[in-house]
């Protein structure tokens, strides 16, 4: 299959990670990219291509307009504010306050994180629009008949929600390539989301919708992050109930349960019976992830994209976690391998 990678990733450098009550160096590091690359060409997977710009239309398909506006801004707005470093919220619309908009960036920057140990940086922007594009241009391989299409991206997308940014994501890139193929076609859509964390803004934005089914196995959020979004019990709303499929696990999940997890979903994604299947693909499952709790081994990884390929539907893998660096790019190809072995 052929994988989609930006160089422009690496305009994704920020310093900053809160986490554990220090600014550490962030888990999504640069170095993620390049060695999910290398392993692409180590294994032949196929060609890697440059995305196409496709501007801002696509993205604003799923993503509320002013918040586009304040991604694209707020890194200028913060750094002439005089802030010394990057930037992060530390105010939030909670509980029974006012949900309006403020003006200042400190306070916009609140109102759109929908989590804060996520820095905004000089050429975050510039990346995020990037990694989208790589998602869109890996999904036009997909409706023009590629069984198979990668979209290596960075930064990821998954928590990114209509007008939500944070978890390490700013345009949900995965949510976006789906919006592409259903303007390009595809009458029904299925999101197979197999981060360990809950894709929360894909939710979001197909939420009450009937031509996406969105599926997601994941750390039970009583325990893991988002903590706020991911129980079995969302299931859609309005026209799309019935079409969001949450399959929460507990912490030390192995191999086994996940299977049956996952063949759970692919089961509901057959009876669904869609056009194309993105896949939101983190390899954060892995027991070696620093910042995760489930215990998947790498030949795990090529099991069950052998599961995923044999659907035999047409299928758009876009990259978001895993922060098992030295694994990663065994771990993420070891999936699509396994997925043309079906
Ligand atoms: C993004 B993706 C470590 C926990 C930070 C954010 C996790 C974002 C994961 N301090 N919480 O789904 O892999
Ligand atoms: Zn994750």
């Amino acid at each position: 299959m052929i994988t989609v990678f930006s160089e422009d990733h690496r305009l994704r450098n920020a310093r900053t990670e809160l986490h554990g009550g220090e600014l550490v160096s962030p888990f999504e590091s640069a170095s993620r990219a390049e060695i999910v690359l290398e392993r692409v060409r180590a294994v032949a997977l196929g060609a890697i291509q440059a995305p196409s710009r496709h501007g801002l239309a696509p993205v604003l398909r799923v993503h509320d307009g002013q918040f586009v506006e304040f991604l694209s801004t707020a890194w200028s707005e913060w750094s002439a504010t005089g802030n010394k470093g990057e930037a992060i919220p530390d105010c939030w619309p909670a509980r029974r306050m006012f949900q309006r908009r403020p003006i200042s960036i400190a306070g916009k920057l609140g109102y759109y994180a929908m989590a804060g140990e996520t820095s905004i940086s000089a050429g975050t922007w510039e990346a995020a629009c990037a990694a989208a594009d790589v998602a869109i241009s890996a999904a036009e391989g997909v409706s023009q008949g590629a069984a198979a299409a990668f979209a290596l991206c960075r930064p990821p997308g998954h928590h990114a929600a209509r007008d939500l940014y944070g978890g390490y994501c700013f345009l949900n890139n995965a949510a976006v390539a789906t919006q592409f193929l259903r303007d390009g076609g595809a009458g029904r859509v299925a999101v197979l989301d197999v981060d360990f964390h809950h894709g929360n803004g894909t939710q979001d934005i197909f939420y009450d919708r009937p031509d996406v089914f969105f599926a997601s196995i994941h750390g039970d959020p009583a325990e893991a992050f988002p903590y706020f979004s991911g129980y079995a019990e969302e299931t859609g709303a309005a026209a799309g109930d019935g079409f969001n499929l949450n399959l929460p696990l507990p912490r030390g999940t192995g191999f086994t349960l996940w299977r049956a997890a996952l063949e759970a979903a692919l089961d509901r994604i057959r009876r669904f019976s869609p056009d194309a299947l993105v896949v939101s693909l983190g390899a954060d499952t892995f027991a070696g992830d620093p910042i995760s709790s489930f215990k998947l081994q790498s030949a795990d990884f090529s099991t069950y994209g052998r599961l995923i390929g044999a659907c035999r539907i047409p299928t758009l893998f876009v990259l978001e976690g895993g922060y098992a660096v030295a694994e990663l790019g065994i771990n993420v190809v070891n999936v699509l391998s396994g997925f043309e072995d079906r």
